[in-house]
């Protein structure tokens, strides 16, 4: 086994600069890996790069808004012709509306399912459609969630999105095997990330989630990198239109 198993590789990585993109940015990066992020933020973007540097990370980062899906495509052959095609693109960028779903208007429904699902379709193809083009192999992880299986209230949209993209993970895989082009998920348990405050700091629902998890806490960031690290890996190479749930256990029991 190699130790820096993603190394001479170039990782671009969407929702890169918090939470759990940020999380298996540094985990990619300390593999080896070049990293380019792409945020909305660039304040965050800029945190996130100094970060990275500091531990001698090759990486940079683009601002783009990914829920403007139409937009996609130019802007990726934008960043294609910069930075040259990515062996390894790791779609992390995600949001939610927490609303009960009678609640929900249609542009609410909509903003969670564009950049959610529809951004991710539009840019993996791009992405997919180079490598095809050139001949050359890579790897692909959607991050997905325990919603990908089950709900709670008030996560229709974002349930919504996250199962069919567990579902695009197995299309995409078969689509793209003969390319030697491997495309996996990883769904996470309960991450204290910025789109989890609002759950983490509310002391009756973090201490639901501590019993109901069976490694009894809450994940990190830090939980999700390796395993990031291992599916783009060769260590994997015989792994394609699988999902990984790294969830202390939350979905095997009742
Ligand atoms: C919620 C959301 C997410 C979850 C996560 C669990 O419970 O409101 O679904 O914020 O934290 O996706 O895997």
């Amino acid at each position: 086994m190699e130790i820096l198993k993603l190394k001479g590789k170039s990782a671009l990585i969407t929702g890169g600069n918090s939470g759990i993109g940020f999380g298996i940015a540094k985990a990619v990066g300390l593999a080896g890996a070049s990293v380019l992020i792409i945020g909305r933020n660039e304040e965050k973007n800029k945190r996130a790069i100094n970060e990275l540097t500091k531990l001698n990370i090759y990486c940079s980062a683009e601002k783009f808004d990914l829920s403007k899906y139409r937009k996609v495509p130019s802007f990726f052959e934008k960043i294609q012709k910069k930075y040259g095609i990515f062996d390894i693109l790791i779609n992390c960028a995600g949001t939610t509306i927490r609303k009960r779903a009678d609640l929900m208007t249609i542009d609410e429904w909509l903003s969670v399912i564009d950049t959610n699902l529809t951004s991710t379709f539009v840019i993996t193809t791009k992405w997919a459609s180079s490598l095809i083009k050139k001949n050359k192999p890579g790897v692909c992880l959607i991050i997905l969630s325990l919603m990908s299986e089950v709900a709670r209230p008030t996560t229709s949209a974002y349930g919504a999105s996250k199962s069919a993209l567990r579902q695009l993970v197995k299309s995409f895989a078969v689509d793209w095997a003969k390319f030697n082009i491997r495309v996996n998920g990883i769904s996470p348990g309960y991450i204290k990330t910025e789109l989890t405050e609002p759950l983490y700091t509310n002391k009756q629902f973090a201490e639901w989630v501590v019993s109901r998890t069976p490694l009894g806490r809450w994940g990190c960031p830090d939980d999700i990198g390796p395993v990031a690290v291992f599916l783009c890996s060769n260590d994997a190479g015989f792994i394609t239109g699988h999902t990984i749930f790294v969830d202390g256990g939350f979905l095997a029991s009742l």
